[in-house]
């Protein structure tokens, strides 16, 4: 049976029954900036939120985030508090407010100098600075405090996000051992030995075993963590179970791919879904040209010059596409504090010159290079106009755009290439598979895209589609929420997983 919004609504209300849930995450859903006196309301591009909001919708709760937009405290009450979404309220923001020093150590410093170099293989080494980690233990200590002041004395769920908090869970416990805390790390585990260059490593994997749960997308992220904890930490393997038990307390590691609502991005985008593409080609000059499309926030891990170098590749290898498409590529600014963002942001600026320097000619350029934000519905036109969309990320958790990309497809037409080295290559493994690193595997994959016969195409998007369908972001949920919910003491539930007459949640709950 396919899981819809429905029957995670339904989970939520027999699982959470009158206990609370309660979502962190860095980011809020909902961001208020000032425009001029106005006050706008925007919903950051990230792949965390695009998966939490509909869980949110569906369960209500609160959802405890970082206050950074310009009008945020004018939008929020004296305790940071908004219903959201603005227009249709569901659930409950509460916005954190962190000093301008604070936001530098903690999220621009060790998140994402530290911790995210440290766990993704793209080469780039972590910054540990102990100044940023001192910043990064108050701000865990501070979202401590606005999740217990948000729940009280009642019995509660919090749901971790992400390597913003990995210190979290243990505060929680040790202030309120009867809370049910779970933690979804939605980027991807290292080898122990890469991780074991991080100076606080110890306390870093004592904190997140204050989880009862903890999720990664993947089985081999779920392995490389309880390889992590075995080398650098004294603790109980159970290897059979996937679970750590340290100071009397028990975590389960569990893998749980995160998905998208297809349904919801079928609909997406303007009734008139021609028109508006004629209008972005219009705009853009592309004529009517076969358009290969990347999209992503501008992010070394996500292979965006090796995408680049490969259009390069293909006009040498095969020069007969010469004049005859043109490669799009969306990058949303991001995280431009930090050197080494804005460094490939130059970098990628110079390549797409190079590159229609050499190739370009008679009113043509290879690539068309739009380093700027996207709304969704626009993203979804170019999904659905796209000959071909590329992902060729280095290393990445899941990758949100290939599952996008596949669900917009209604026209079960469009060529995935997608890099071997994403969680989202496991599933969809109908897609083109290419390692970023071997250029003229890329470029070939950037030709298969061009020259693949409809009915490949067809039957290859069929089965994709069929995964992102039955694999959506309302099974993640549900799943995760049935399996968190057998940590809540009997009397606070009103059905116990066994007595699930769900034959589904059954197996994989519990398998
Ligand atoms: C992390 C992990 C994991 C991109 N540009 C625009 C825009 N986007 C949206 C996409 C997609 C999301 O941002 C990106 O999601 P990803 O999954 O590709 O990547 P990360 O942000 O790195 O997310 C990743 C994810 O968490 C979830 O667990 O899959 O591995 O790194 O939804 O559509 N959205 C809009 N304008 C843009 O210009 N509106």
């Amino acid at each position: 049976m396919t899981w819809t919004r429905e029957r995670l609504e339904a989970v939520a209300r027999a699982r959470l029954d009158g206990v609370r849930l309660v979502v962190v995450a860095n980011r809020e859903p909902f961001i208020h900036i000032y425009e001029g006196d106005e006050i706008r309301c925007l919903r950051p591009a990230s792949g965390l939120t695009t998966a939490i909001d509909p869980l949110m919708r569906a369960c209500g709760g609160v959802w405890v985030g970082h206050g950074s937009g310009s009008a945020d405290r004018d939008a929020a009450d004296e305790r940071g508090r908004l219903a959201v979404p603005p227009e249709d309220p569901e659930y409950t923001l509460r916005r954190v407010w962190l000093t301008p020093e604070e936001e530098r150590g903690y999220y621009y410093g060790f998140a994402n100098e530290a911790l995210w170099p440290l766990c993704h293989n793209a080469f780039t080494r972590p910054q540990f600075r102990a100044q940023d980690w001192d910043y990064y233990r108050q701000v865990n200590r501070k979202f401590a405090a606005a999740v217990l002041d948000e729940i009280g004395e009642e019995p509660a769920i919090v749901f971790v996000q992400d390597y913003h908090f990995a210190l979290l869970p243990r505060m929680l416990k040790d202030r309120r051992p009867d809370l049910v805390v779970a933690q979804f790390w939605h980027i991807p585990w290292p080898s122990r030995d890469q991780f074991a260059v991080c100076p606080w490593q110890d306390e870093l994997l004592d904190g997140l075993l204050g989880n009862d749960l903890l999720s990664f997308h993947i089985p081999h992220h779920c392995n490389n963590f309880l390889e992590t904890v075995d080398r650098a930490l004294e603790s109980k393997i159970n290897r059979e179970h996937a679970a750590v038990t340290r100071r009397g307390q028990t975590t389960v590691v569990r893998p749980h791919p995160i998905s998208v609502d297809p349904d919801l991005i079928a609909r997406l985008g303007p009734v008139d879904g021609l028109r508006e593409e004629r209008r972005l080609r219009g705009r853009l000059r592309l004529g009517d040209l076969p358009l290969l499309i990347g999209v992503d926030r501008v992010d070394y891990i996500k292979g965006i010059p090796e995408r680049l170098r490969a259009v390069d590749r293909l006009l040498e290898l095969h020069p007969e596409h010469k004049g005859k498409f043109a490669f799009l590529q969306i990058g949303a600014p991001s995280r431009e504090q930090i050197g080494s963002y804005r460094q490939l942001g130059h970098e990628l600026d110079c390549l797409v010159e190079e590159i229609n320097n050499r190739h370009g000619g008679n009113g043509w350029s290879p690539i068309v290079w739009l380093h700027e934000h996207y709304n969704a519905e626009q993203l979804c036109t170019l999904y659905r106009a796209a000959a071909g969309c590329v992902v060729s990320s280095l290393h990445d958790g899941m990758n949100l755009v290939a599952k996008e990309f596949v669900a917009s497809r209604t026209d079960q037409r469009g060529v995935l290439v997608l890099s071997q080295f994403t969680g989202a290559a496991s599933e969809l493994t109908d897609a083109v598979l290419v390692n970023p690193h071997d250029l003229d595997e890329l470029a070939e994959g950037l030709h298969q895209a061009l020259t693949m016969p409809e009915p490949e195409q067809e039957w290859r998007m069929r089965r994709m589609r069929q995964q992102v369908a039955d694999y959506n972001i309302y099974r993640w949920g549900g799943l995760l929420l049935t399996e968190v919910a057998r940590f809540l003491p009997a009397h606070s539930i009103c059905c116990q997983p066994q007595r699930h007459s769900d034959p589904e949640l059954l197996l994989e709950a519990h398998g």
